[in-house]
């Protein structure tokens, strides 16, 4: 079982973030053969500062290094550094329905959000996020909630170029979205209507992974709750309903659980429950970071490792890509090579 995912290298990488994919990372370490991009290209999209780009990037990289993902049991690369997926994204695009991504829920919130310009790339992100897993032939792709549409759009083109192109044959395999059954959408503590989030959301109400535990309590302690007294998951009990899926998530356990343990207790006393387990949960990652962070160049060293080995399986599927499609010629051997993964690495 090959499993992508792909998470951006933009602000600081939040609890939502961690539960929704981060730890879903981890744990698939031993269901398969993981591969973990890190998307750049992606970032691009909205307005960004160079310089802090870098440095975001180095910094993803250290925290998913520091919560668990092993360069020797997966494959953990940049994305700018395999060409092969912004090929591939112009080849997919031939493939995919303009309205629909017209209508894509993400681009019309970050188009309105925008405040100077609404780049074409933003439009064309979901179609960067389809080359990124088809390239690589993925079965399984773990995300949080809010990334089930573009799943969607993926699978349908991934379906649309079989039909158009394969032959009979499932040259893109369609991939299966793995969204977490609890914590698939980690709300903001002070707005428990919105998702917590890296642009949208509040900083009171954004637990970040690199916060200090002083901080973590804080924000827990003060989230939004109601004028209740019961430790209960409701529709009109959002941010008590938040707190129980923070607590289920990090304990690996269903909401009902929490619900029972709860039954008798006060408002206060669940949230500092829930504060003393996001701080144990979050501590190994946060208390690993900073010596993996202090040492850019053995980060660049993972980075290219990766996209070496990257590079090998998303050519191969390229190759086969542009041969079905008619573009290049048609003896594959004779192609120029677009491997432009090792080229990039070894400068
Ligand atoms: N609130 C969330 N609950 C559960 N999962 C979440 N994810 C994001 N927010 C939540 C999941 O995190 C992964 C990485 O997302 P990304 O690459 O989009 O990174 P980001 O831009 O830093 O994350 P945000 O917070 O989602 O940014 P905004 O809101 O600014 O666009 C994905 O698998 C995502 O589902």
């Amino acid at each position: 079982m090959r499993i992508f995912s792909g998470i951006q290298p933009t602000g600081r990488k939040h609890l939502g973030n961690y539960i929704g994919a981060i730890a879903q990372y981890i744990s698939s370490q031993e269901r398969g053969e993981g591969i973990f991009c890190i998307v750049d290209l992606h970032a691009i999209t909205v307005a960004y500062d160079p310089a802090e780009l870098r440095e975001r990037l180095y910094d993803t990289t250290a925290i998913l290094l520091a919560a668990g993902l092993d360069p020797e049991r997966c494959i953990l690369f940049r994305q700018s550094d395999v060409p092969e997926h912004t090929e591939l994204t112009w080849l997919l695009c031939s493939v995919t329905e303009l309205g629909r991504l017209q209508r894509m829920h993400q681009f019309r919130d970050k188009s309105i959000a925008q405040r100077e310009l609404v780049s074409a790339g933003l439009l064309l992100y979901p179609v960067l996020q389809a080359a990124d897993v088809l390239a690589y032939r993925a079965d399984e792709v773990p995300v949080g909630e809010d990334q089930r549409e573009h799943l969607e759009l993926m699978r349908d083109v991934a379906r649309r170029f079989n039909t158009r192109f394969g032959g009979g044959e499932e040259v893109l395999v369609v991939p299966e979205h793995r969204i977490p059954s609890v914590g698939a959408r980690i709300m903001d503590l002070q707005d428990p209507a919105r998702k917590m989030s890296t642009t949208g959301g509040s900083a009171q109400g954004t637990v970040y992974v690199l916060d200090e535990p002083r901080e973590i309590e804080k924000k827990l302690k003060s989230a939004v709750t109601d004028s209740g007294s019961e430790v209960r998951s409701a529709p009109d009990k959002q941010g008590i309903s938040n707190l129980i899926e923070i607590l289920a998530a990090v304990r690996g356990v269903e909401r009902t659980v929490i619900e029972s343990e709860f039954s008798d207790a006060r408002y206060g006393d669940f949230k500092a429950a829930v504060a003393a387990a996001v701080v144990a949960y979050l501590a190994p990652a946060r208390e690993r970071y900073e010596e993996l962070r202090a040492d850019d160049a053995a980060l660049e060293s993972i980075l290219q490792q990766g996209a070496l080995r990257a590079g090998a399986i998303a050519s191969s599927t390229l190759l086969d890509v542009r041969t079905r499609m008619g573009v290049g010629p048609l003896d594959a051997a004779s192609a120029p090579s677009t491997s432009g993964a090792a080229d990039t690495v070894n400068g």
